[in-house]
């Protein structure tokens, strides 16, 4: 098989072909808006680049606007995250704009909370009604008692807006439900974490572990090309995942662990490397710190020993060390990305960042690079209020001390408790928090206490069934936005320009901020006329051309040192100034200096651990009602081995519903039998059975992996939260 063909497949199995459908939807347009910005026409066909929000990897893209018409978006050849071609996410986001589901004007709750009564309102009404509650707020207990729970980049200008009023209390799901214990593990050893995108040196790695991170089915662009890179170069590949998934399906070795066990295998690869001297010794003499201790520490953890808690053989632990450890320094350990497992992943992470100092592979070619970025001029703002409160998520660092963002379930428990002081008002913008933060029943006793819900949203999401005030949100495609500074192998900016304008009275998130600014009084936050006013003075004052830069949409910046072998000086950000094999400050907070293993809970009987990932065509629940994606996948599948679907007597097609420890039962999940899984554990793509009636095709299809979420675990070090701790039982339909 020749390697093209082999890559070809590859891309086959992992991206789903995508072009036919998207070409085979006729669309039923809106009115046009042709002066929408910088265009490039022939033949009736206008391009415009802009870049990707179908998720957070963030490619830069062209839309192809003909007969007035969104028509097609694809890659800009220019971008160093697309390279010219973007995932069926993007690929799809035509189906973002013509979606049928959208919401269309502002709306104002009339019935009781979560009845879904509504009354239409103009843009004035619903912003005074909003300014006129958080002033109310405001009065009372303070502009602290705010918070807003925001993702994806349209948050920017909702941020400054409220910290400009007072806002101190804002946080994300991609801290405490993704990439957080993966951030702090790397910080807490290095200093400094791998960023986002992850400088992951792919594309020259001769080998690479994965663990978990099922590059393929996540489909973060650049990282699957050149993972299919690696994979025509014929690099050794070591999946570890207890679901023989795409990534699996190209590895050397498939290590199909039980799961929440990783720790313990990653300890024992350390173990084997320390043990049989396989480690880069030059650089944790020059470099580590506490690397004795780090040894006495992990002195049993020998392969036998995990072998027992992994399922894995010792003899394999010891075949994989070997292997990956033989191409150090370019072997990547893969950090992962959405980490939140068991509750304790912080130690996992770390564990992760050790194995990576002992390959020495920090910032060397093929293993993790330091990424670089571009500076652009900033546009003179205000400077914000300051609070003497402390935050209301993680009062002075005493709750997570090694929290570095504010955690979101931390923000949902002040305003359940009231402590440290009441929270009475929330925005949420662009995050279904209904579904990504565990535990509904908690998110609704919150909502309880509010005097004022707002929802910034695009398509009628759960959370935006329980607004006071639901505000209808242009996509990104047919909107500004603040400029994009990426980094990476080389730093890059990229701009967010509207291709084709909004089909209702859908305003962007600047456009909303903005007004929300002149209705509390504090219009001099946003001194700017509109976006092309705020770019054009960013662009300029750095000394780039505006009208170019709106024509191509990217501009590279320079090339910088990325590896020791271009001339990086490895300086480390932590209080010894070295690699902390052994941490101190752990130690001083109470927590374990080096990683140790504590097992999983045991399943009760007649119950298996339900774990979750992606699908190639969807992002969690945004895409749902997108009409492109919601065609190439409907619903998701519960994925479940041959014996253990022998055993509970379902087949392969059946629609069987699931019941957690704690008695919530799902929608009806279609039953997907297969020898891909270990038999003591279930999974599905998360981002399903979505709840809400106003969501015409995607409604209930599919089983919610955040619904059966009720039971999880709060990282101490950070405040992340598990997202595999909860047992499902199968449910057979009468
Ligand atoms: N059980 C479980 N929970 C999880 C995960 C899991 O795997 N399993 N994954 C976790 C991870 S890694 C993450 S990152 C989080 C993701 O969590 P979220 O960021 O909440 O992800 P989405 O479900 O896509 O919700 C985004 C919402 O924003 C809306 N939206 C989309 N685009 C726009 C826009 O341009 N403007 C506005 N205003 N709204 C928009 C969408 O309609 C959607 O309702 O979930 C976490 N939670
Ligand atoms: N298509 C698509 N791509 C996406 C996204 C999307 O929504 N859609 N979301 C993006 C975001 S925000 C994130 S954070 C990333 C997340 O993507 P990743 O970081 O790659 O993966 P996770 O969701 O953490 O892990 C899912 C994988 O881990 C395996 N797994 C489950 N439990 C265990 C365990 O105990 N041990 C091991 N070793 N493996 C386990 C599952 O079988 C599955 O293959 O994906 C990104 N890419
Ligand atoms: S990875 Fe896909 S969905 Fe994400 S930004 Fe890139 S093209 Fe868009
Ligand atoms: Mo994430």
């Amino acid at each position: 098989m020749t390697s093209e063909v082999s890559r070809r497949r590859f891309l086959k199995i992992s991206a789903t072909t995508f072009g036919a459908s998207a070409a085979a939807v006729s669309w039923d347009g809106w009115l046009p808006d042709a002066s929408a910005a910088a265009e490039v026409s022939t033949k009736g066909v206008t391009t415009i680049p802009t870049f990707c929000e179908m998720c957070f990897w963030r490619c830069g893209g062209i839309a192809h606007i003909r007969d007035g018409k969104l028509w097609k978006f694809e890659g800009n050849p220019l971008d160093p995250q697309s390279e010219g071609r973007l995932c069926p996410r993007g690929t799809g986001a035509v189906g973002a704009h013509y979606d049928p589901d959208r919401l269309r004007q502002p709306l104002i709750r009339s019935g009781p909370r979560g009845k879904e009564e509504w009354k239409t309102a103009s843009w004035d009404e619903a912003l005074t009604y909003i300014a006129t509650r958080m002033n109310k707020i405001k009065g009372e207990y303070g502009p602290e008692s705010v918070a807003l729970f925001n993702h994806g980049f349209g948050q920017r200008f909702f941020q400054h807006v409220l910290k400009s009023w007072g806002l101190v209390n804002y946080a994300g799901a991609s801290f405490a439900q993704c990439r957080g214990p993966r951030d702090v593990g790397f910080n807490l050893t290095f200093g400094s974490s791998v960023g986002s995108p992850e400088a992951t040196d792919i594309r020259n790695t001769e080998c690479l572990v994965l663990i978990g991170s099922h590059i393929g089915e996540n489909m973060h662009n650049s990282q699957v090309r050149e993972l299919a890179e690696a994979v025509e170069r014929r690099v050794p590949i070591i999946v570890v995942d207890p679901r023989f998934s795409v990534a699996a399906s190209k590895a050397k070795y498939w290590l199909p662990i039980k799961p929440g066990t990783d720790l313990a295998l990653l300890l024992a690869w350390c173990n084997v490397l320390v043990t049989e001297g396989l480690y880069d010794a030059s650089f944790v003499k020059n470099h580590g710190h506490g690397f004795d201790e780090f040894v006495e520490a992990i002195k049993d953890n020998t392969p036998e020993w995990a072998a027992g808690h992994t399922g894995i053989d010792a003899a394999m632990i010891r075949t994989t060390a070997r292997e990956f450890a033989s191409h150090k320094p370019a072997t990547i350990i893969h950090p992962g990305r959405r980490v939140n497992w068991n509750g304790d992943d912080t130690q996992r992470s770390r564990a992760i960042a050790l194995l990576s100092a002992l390959l020495g592979n920090w910032a060397r070619k093929g293993g993790l690079f330091i990424a670089s970025g571009t500076g652009i001029a900033g546009y003179p703002l205000p400077k914000y209020p300051k609070s003497d409160k402390p935050k209301a998520d993680n009062p002075n660092n005493e709750k997570y001390p090694f929290a570095d963002e504010a955690v979101t379930t931390g923000i949902r428990e002040a305003t359940i408790t009231g402590k440290p002081y009441p929270i009475k008002g929330w925005f949420v913008y662009s995050t279904n928090i209904m579904q990504c933060l565990p535990n509904q029943a908690e998110t609704l006793a919150a909502i309880d206490k509010l005097d004022l819900l707002v929802v910034v949203e695009t398509v009628p999401s759960e959370i935006a069934g329980y607004a006071d005030v639901v505000l209808p949100e242009s996509i990104f495609l047919e909107r500004h936005d603040d400029l994009l500074l990426g980094f990476g192998r080389q730093g890059w900016a990229a701009l967010r320009q509207p291709v084709i304008a909004s089909p209702h009275d859908q305003k962007p998130s600047w456009w909303i901020a903005k007004e929300l600014a002149g209705k509390l009084g504090i219009p001099e936050c946003m001194p700017f006329k509109d976006m092309d006013e705020y770019l054009k003075f960013r662009i300029e004052k750095s000394g780039m051309n505006w009208e170019e830069f709106k024509r191509v949409g990217i501009k590279m910046g320079k090339k910088a040192p990325i590896y020791v072998e271009e001339g990086i000086e490895l300086t480390f950000d932590t209080p010894s100034g070295k690699v902390e094999f052994y941490s101190e400050q752990l130690k001083e907070k109470g927590f374990d200096p080096v990683p140790k293993y504590t097992p999983p809970d045991k399943a009760p009987p007649g119950f298996f651990p339900l774990i979750t990932g992606r699908a190639p065509v969807h992002t969690f629940t945004r895409t749902q009602s997108n009409p492109l994606l919601h065609d190439l996948m409907p619903e998701n599948e519960l994925w479940i081995n041959g014996a253990t679907a022998a055993q509970a007597g379902v087949k392969a097609g059946q629609y069987v519903k699931l019941k957690n420890q704690d008695g919530i039962t799902s929608s009806r999940i279609r039953v997907k039998v297969t020898q891909r899984i270990r038999p003591e554990c279930l999974y599905m793509v998360y981002g399903f059975g979505l709840s809400n009636k106003m969501l015409k095709t995607a409604y209930l299809k599919g089983a919610s992996a955040g619904q059966l979420n009720t039971k999880y675990r709060t990282d101490p070090i950070m405040g992340g939260t598990s997202l595999h701790a909860n047992f499902v039982t199968l449910v057979k339909e009468a």
